[in-house]
């Protein structure tokens, strides 16, 4: 699978990693582990985000810093490597406008439909993370480079991406994976997902409460929408980053077949996250909707009040369920 990158990413000197912007579990641990990789071969490497990383995550950035990209002199580098995205713009303006500097980029992802600016890549929509994949490329290169830095950043992409194990995605490689990495790595599961899942601040879990009651199930109680906008934010004193995992409570009522969440980030504009645990594809869903993801998982933005949003959403996604919803 890795067998054209593999050989590209060595013959250089130095490389920029870039992760998505409102960076999450998989794209900070499949970053964290590649440029440890390159660093085992003898490659120099920097890591880039536009955004800050996550409280609960910023633990991975002592393996290796994360810097923001519009520091640094980009021209330094011989080539750009991209995880878990594949379009420049989910990278931020300063990936957008990498192309002009004329060096190679590559791209390690498991999203549908990748964007053609990249000079090699490996793309699978079956992985079930981007740190699946970079599990591959140690495993296919030299296995025994894996460390207890980069095991840990791995699993933390395999945990968090797949639900904690839950999701369709899960495959027996999958399991490989995660074993092979709590060996190499000599951790528990549980003090990862202790770092990860149970250092919540207060005023998260009291945000989550008011975006509960926002519940509510249309068509037939199949598909379940939640909210949260921009005064519960202030009266709670959190921010985006606050939501994250949120989506997964819609989506556990007996019965739903999909859902989706939405969350005012400024007034006017909110983002949409659209999970599915049915044949219901929420990637078709969320590109009626100018965005895009996988068919269990989603993404996309709307602009206008949350009343017209859920009201606007339901009905776009209407003609896609007619034959899938009793
Ligand atoms: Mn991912």
């Amino acid at each position: 699978m890795f067998e054209k990158l593999i050989p590209r990413l060595l013959s250089h000197k130095k490389i920029g990693v870039f992760s998505h912007i409102s960076p999450d579990g998989d794209c900070l641990g499949s970053q964290v582990a590649l440029c440890l990789w390159l660093q085992a071969n003898g490659i120099e490497s920097a890591a880039f985000n536009e955004d800050d990383v996550n409280k609960n995550l910023e633990w991975l950035t002592y393996f290796k810093s994360i810097e923001k990209p519009g520091s640094s002199d980009l021209d330094s580098f011989d080539a750009f490597a991209f995880v878990d995205g594949n379009a420049l713009h989910r990278f931020g303006e300063t990936a957008e406008k990498l192309v002009t500097l004329g060096k190679p980029l590559y791209m390690i992802d498991h999203h549908p439909q990748p964007e053609d600016v990249f000079e090699e890549f490996v793309s699978d929509t079956n992985a079930s993370s981007t740190c699946e994949l970079m599990y591959r490329l140690y495993k296919e290169h030299d296995i025994n480079q894996v460390n207890e830095q980069s095991a840990k950043a791995m699993y933390v992409g395999l945990v968090t991406d797949t639900g904690s194990f839950q999701f369709d995605s899960v495959s027996p490689e999958t399991m490989r994976a995660a074993a092979m990495l709590l060996e190499k790595g000599n951790f528990s599961p549980h003090e990862i997902t202790q770092k990860v899942y149970s250092s919540k601040p207060e005023k998260q879990i009291k945000l989550l409460g008011m975006a509960l009651e926002t519940i509510s199930l249309h068509e037939n109680q199949q598909i379940a929408t939640m909210y949260v906008t921009q005064s519960m934010f202030q009266e709670t004193g959190t921010s985006n980053e606050d939501t994250e995992g949120f989506v997964a409570y819609p989506l556990s009522i007996e019965g739903v077949k999909a859902c989706v969440f939405f969350r005012e980030d400024r007034a006017g504009k909110i983002k949409l996250s659209l999970r599915s645990q049915s044949d219901i594809d929420v990637n078709e869903w969320a590109r009626k909707l100018n965005g895009g993801g996988h068919k269990k998982a989603a993404g996309a933005w709307y602009q206008g009040s949350i009343e017209h949003a859920i009201t606007d959403v339901i009905k776009i996604g209407q003609e896609q369920w007619i034959n899938r919803l009793i």
